[in-house]
C-alpha cells in the first residue's frame, strides 16, 4: 500500500501560518465554502439565518487564527496573566462587534450585498447570549473586550449555563418568566474543548493519612463529574490580540463504574450520570440577592474548582517548578463573593495534591487573590450556612477554619481581647446557624479589595467592611466602573461614531476616548450641534419603529424620550417614576387650554426584569402597564404623554434603546447603587441623566459639570436622618400632597380594580419608606420642571446632550482596566506580532 512520508512538521506550520484574504472574493467563498461544507446547504434551501451562520462561521475562522497567535504567543512570553472570574458574563451578541475589532465591517458589508445580503439584517438573526442577570455581568464582558484591546493577557472564567437569564413576556400586564435556551440552533463562537476537562468532587468525607511524619488530608468518596471547556474568542479592537472567555459546562465522569452497572440496575446508573448536567443548565436569575440553594453553590465550585486546576496546569508547564513563582504568573480577580471558593480551592490544590506546607501556600494565595466588591446591600452579601459546606466540601471547610484561625490570631495580636472586633471580622459568624461570611473570606484572601465608584468605595470603608479597613487600609482601592466604546458607541450608534472619525479626522477615539476632549470647541459651531441633533432624530426613528412593532404603541418622535432601564428593585425606585407619571398625567388632565400648550410631550420608557421570587418587583411591572393602558388609550391626552414598558430588556435591545433616549433615569436612594453603568452608556450616546448623587452618577457630575446634569434627592449625609424622620413622622405629614392624590386615585381603582395595585402603596404608605419615595418626591417634581424648561430650548438641550458624550471618557472601560492594570494586577501589555502579509495584501 501506499506509504506516509515521514512527518514534515515544518510544512504543516507553514500550512497552518497562512492566512485568509480579505478581498472581496475571498469573503464571498469563504461564507459560500460554509454554507455548503459546514452547514450542508444546497443552493435551494438557505434561509436568512443560515446566511447569518455561514457568516458567522466565516468570521469565526479569523478570530480562530488570531486566537491561536496569541495564546502561543503569551506562552513563548511566559507572561503573568490575570484571570477574571465570575458566574456571570453578559456578553451580547458576538457578530458585529467581531466585525468592528477586526475591522472588517465595511468589507463584509459589501461582499454581502453583491450576493444580494444587507448585513444590519444579518445580524438581527444572531441570538443574544444571556449569560448574565444585568449590571455585574454585563461588566465583566465590558471588561474582556478592553483586555483584549489593551494586549493585556488575561482569561475570562465562568459557566456555560444551558439556559441563560428567563425571557421576559408580559401578559395582561404581568411578568411571565420562559426559559432561554439559546442553544437551540447551536453556537458558531463557541471551541468545545473536549481534551481540556477537570474532575470535580462533591460530598464524601476527609480521611487523615501519614506521610513521612506529617498529616495529610485525602478529600475522597461522594460524586465526581467533569467540567468542559468551552472557549470564546473575544478580539480586541485594532489588535491581533484575542483573549479567551473559557466557559465550563458539567458532564458525567468520564470513568466509567463498572461494577455499580453490573450490580445495580443499568437504567439507574445512567440515570444517575445524566444528573451531571443538570449544574451548569440554569443561570439563577436573582441580581443583588442570594437565594442560598445547595445547586448554586455546586455551580460556584465547579467553576472555581475547574478554573484554579486549570490556572495551577498552566503554570505548571512553565519550564521550572517554582511555586514561589506563582504570584508574579497569575492575578486572580473576583468578580464580587460568588467565586470566592477559589481561595479554598487553591490552598487545597497546594496543601493536599501538591504538598506545599500550610503557610507556604497560604502566602501564595494571598499574593495571587484580589476581590472586588458591588454592593453595600445587606440582602446581597453571600453567607452560607456550616452544614451546607460541611456536607457538600468538607476538606473546604476544614481549610476555611484554619484561614480563620491564622486571621483571628492576627486580630488578637493587634486588638488583644476585643470580642467586638474578633466577631465583626471573623470568617465564621456564630449566631444562630453558623455561617460562612463570603465577603470575610475574600477580604482575608485577597492581597487588595476594591469598590466600583468613589462613593461606593468610601461606604465600605466607612460601613461594612470599616474594622477590615483600620486593620488593612492600604488593601482597599477604589476603581470605578467604566463600559467599553467599541460596543456602546462605535457599535451601536454608528452615525455618531462616523461624525466622530469625520470631525476628529480618524477613529482612534475608539481607542482613546480622551481624544473626545478635542471637541470642546466644536460645541460652539451650529453645523456640529445640527448634526449632532440630526442623529439624534435617526436614532429615535428606529426606537420608534422598533417599539411599535415589540410594543404596539405609537410614539410622537418630537415628544421627550424619557427612559429607566436596569433590573427592577425596590432600591432603584422605579416605583417614583411611575408614581410621578401619574402626577403629570393628573396635571395634564386639570391643566387649562392655555396651560395645555407648554407642556412638553414626553414618552416614559421602562424596561427591565424582576427576579421571578420578587413581589414587589413584579407588583411594579403591573403598575407601570395598567397605567400606561389607561394613560395610553386616554383620548383627551394624545401626544402629550406616553408610557411603555418594553419587555425582555437585554444587551441587543439596550443597543437600540440607548441610542435614541434623550433623558436617562438612575434615580436610586443615595447609597444603594454601587455604581451602575448605563449611566455612562447613556451619556456617551448624548443624554441627559436625571439623577441622585448616587454610585457613579457622582463622578459623572464632576465629569459633565452640575449644569449638564439634573440632580436631585437626599444626599448620603442626610439619608439616616430621613429614615428616622420617616419612622417618626404620621404619614399624612410625612407624604406631599402631591403624592397623597396620586395614592387616592390608585386607591380609587383609577388605574384599575386591582388589590394588588393598592399593595404597592401600601409597601411604602406606613413607616415602611426605606428608599424615601415619599421624602424625595417633591425635589423630584422640581426636578422634572428642570427637565422641562430646558427641553423647550431644543438647542440648549443639544449642547448639554454633547457636552455629555465628549466628556464621558472617563468612563471608558480602558481606563478603569489600565488601573487595575498598574495598581492591582502589576501587569504590562503583550501586543501579539501582526501576521506578516498584511489585510488588502494577503
Ligand atoms: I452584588 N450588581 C449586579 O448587577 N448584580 C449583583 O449581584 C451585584 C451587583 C451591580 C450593582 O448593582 C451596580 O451598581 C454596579 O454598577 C454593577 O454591579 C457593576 O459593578
Amino acid at each position: 500500500g501506499l506509504q506516509a512520508s515521514p512527518r514534515d512538521t515544518s510544512k504543516i506550520w507553514e500550512l497552518m501560518d497562512s492566512y485568509q484574504g480579505s478581498d472581496k472574493l475571498a469573503l464571498q467563498q469563504s461564507i459560500v465554502h460554509h454554507v455548503e461544507y459546514t452547514l450542508a446547504r444546497t443552493r435551494f434551501d438557505f434561509s436568512k439565518f443560515h446566511s447569518y451562520q455561514a457568516l458567522s462561521h466565516s468570521v469565526r475562522d479569523r478570530l480562530i487564527e488570531a486566537f491561536n497567535d496569541t495564546n502561543l504567543h503569551f506562552h513563548q512570553m511566559d507572561a503573568k496573566r490575570i484571570y477574571y472570574l465570575s458566574l456571570e458574563f453578559l456578553i451580547g451578541r458576538c457578530l458585529q462587534n467581531a466585525l468592528v475589532n477586526l475591522d472588517l465591517e465595511e468589507d463584509y458589508r459589501e461582499a454581502l450585498l453583491d450576493l444580494g445580503y444587507k448585513l444590519e439584517e444579518l445580524y438581527d438573526e444572531e441570538v443574544d447570549p444571556a449569560l448574565g442577570n444585568g449590571g455585574l455581568g454585563r461588566l465583566a464582558a465590558c471588561f474582556l473586550d478592553s483586555l483584549a484591546t489593551l494586549n493585556y493577557p488575561s482569561f475570562g472564567y465562568g459557566i456555560r449555563y444551558t439556559y441563560g437569564i428567563f425571557k421576559q413576556l408580559i401578559k395582561d400586564g404581568y411578568q411571565v418568566e420562559s426559559p432561554d435556551f439559546w442553544l437551540n440552533h447551536g453556537n458558531p463562537w463557541e471551541i468545545e474543548r473536549l481534551d481540556v476537562q477537570y474532575q470535580i468532587r462533591f460530598y464524601g468525607f476527609v480521611k487523615k493519612v501519614w506521610d513521612h511524619g506529617v498529616e495529610r488530608s485525602v478529600w475522597e468518596g461522594g460524586e465526581t463529574i467533569m467540567a468542559r471547556a468551552y472557549d470564546t474568542p473575544i478580539p480586541g479592537y485594532n489588535t491581533q490580540n484575542t483573549i479567551a472567555l473559557r466557559l465550563w459546562k458539567s458532564h458525567p465522569a468520564s470513568e466509567f463504574d463498572f461494577s455499580s452497572f453490573n450490580t445495580g440496575d443499568y437504567f439507574k446508573a445512567l440515570e444517575q450520570r445524566q444528573k451531571a448536567e443538570y449544574i451548569t443548565s440554569v443561570l439563577y436569575p436573582n441580581d443583588s440577592t442570594e437565594a442560598g440553594k445547595e445547586l448554586r453553590l455546586k455551580q460556584q465550585y465547579l467553576l472555581v474548582s475547574a478554573s484554579m486546576q486549570d490556572i495551577v496546569r498552566r503554570f505548571k508547564r512553565r519550564k521550572v517548578l517554582d511555586w514561589n513563582a506563582f504570584p508574579s504568573k497569575v492575578a486572580v480577580q473576583l468578580n464580587d463573593t460568588h467565586p470566592a471558593l477559589a481561595i479554598v480551592e487553591l490552598l487545597r490544590i497546594l496543601i493536599d495534591i501538591e504538598q506545599l506546607d500550610n503557610m507556604s501556600a497560604w502566602q501564595i494565595v494571598t499574593k495571587s487573590f484580589n476581590y472586588t466588591n458591588h454592593t453595600v446591600l445587606p440582602e446581597a452579601l453571600e453567607k452560607w450556612g456550616v452544614p451546607l459546606i460541611e456536607k457538600l466540601l468538607p476538606r473546604h471547610l476544614e481549610i476555611i477554619y484554619l484561614i480563620n484561625f491564622l486571621f483571628l490570631e492576627k486580630v488578637q495580636q493587634k486588638y488583644p481581647n476585643n470580642w467586638g472586633k474578633l466577631s465583626a471580622l471573623s470568617i465564621v459568624e456564630e449566631e444562630g446557624t453558623k455561617k460562612v461570611r463570603m465577603a470575610n473570606l475574600s477580604i482575608v484572601g485577597s492581597k487588595f479589595v476594591n469598590g466600583v465608584a468613589k462613593i461606593h468605595t468610601e461606604l465600605l470603608k466607612t460601613t461594612i467592611f470599616k474594622e477590615f479597613f483600620e486593620m488593612h487600609p492600604n488593601k482597599f482601592q477604589n476603581k470605578t466602573n467604566g463600559v467599553t466604546p467599541r460596543r456602546w458607541v462605535r457599535c451601536a450608534n454608528p452615525a455618531l461614531a462616523a461624525l466622530y472619525d469625520r470631525v476628529l479626522g480618524s477613529d482612534k477615539w475608539v481607542q482613546d476616548m480622551e481624544l473626545l476632549k478635542q471637541l470642546e470647541s466644536n460645541v460652539s459651531d451650529p453645523q456640529f450641534v445640527r448634526d449632532f441633533q440630526m442623529i439624534k432624530m435617526e436614532n429615535k426613528e428606529r426606537f420608534v419603529h422598533w417599539i411599535r412593532k415589540t410594543c404596539q404603541v405609537d410614539l410622537n418622535i418630537d415628544s421627550l424620550f424619557d427612559i429607566q432601564v436596569k433590573r427592577i428593585h425596590e432600591y432603584k425606585r422605579q416605583l417614583m417614576n411611575i408614581l410621578y407619571v401619574i402626577y403629570r398625567y393628573l396635571m395634564i388632565k386639570e391643566s387649562t387650554p392655555e396651560e395645555r400648550k407648554r407642556i412638553v410631550p414626553r414618552s416614559v420608557c421602562f424596561g427591565g426584569k424582576a427576579a421571578p421570587g420578587y413581589i414587589n418587583a413584579k407588583r411594579v411591572i403591573k403598575l407601570i402597564n395598567s397605567v400606561a393602558d389607561v394613560i395610553n388609550n386616554d383620548h383627551q391626552i394624545g401626544d402629550l404623554l406616553k408610557v411603555v414598558f418594553m419587555p425582555n430588556y437585554n444587551v441587543s435591545n439596550a443597543q437600540i434603546i440607548i441610542p435614541a433616549a434623550e433623558l436617562s433615569q438612575h434615580i436610586s436612594t443615595a447609597g444603594t447603587e454601587a455604581s451602575g453603568t448605563s449611566n455612562m452608556k447613556f451619556i456617551m450616546n448624548g443624554c441627559l441623566i436625571l439623577g441622585t448623587l448616587d454610585g457613579a452618577n457622582v463622578e459623572i457630575d464632576e465629569a459633565v459639570g452640575r449644569e449638564n446634569i439634573f440632580i436631585f434627592g437626599t444626599q448620603i449625609e442626610d439619608v439616616d436622618n430621613m429614615k428616622e424622620k420617616m419612622r417618626n413622622t404620621d404619614p399624612h405629614e410625612y407624604f406631599p400632597q402631591e403624592l397623597l392624590k396620586v395614592f387616592t386615585e390608585i386607591d380609587n381603582g383609577r388605574f384599575g380594580h386591582n388589590e394588588e395595585l393598592k399593595w404597592i402603596v401600601d409597601s411604602i404608605r406606613y413607616k415602611n419608606d426605606n428608599y424615601l419615595v415619599g421624602q424625595d418626591f417633591k425635589d423630584y417634581i422640581k426636578a422634572q420642571q428642570q427637565v422641562d424648561d430646558l427641553y423647550r430650548q431644543p438647542n440648549e438641550w443639544a449642547k448639554k446632550s454633547i457636552y455629555n458624550a465628549i466628556r464621558s471618557y472617563k468612563f471608558s472601560s480602558d481606563r478603569t482596566i489600565q488601573e487595575y492594570a498598574e495598581e492591582i494586577w502589576q501587569l504590562k501589555p503583550i501586543k501579539v506580532p501582526e501576521p506578516a502579509v498584511q489585510k488588502h495584501e494577503r
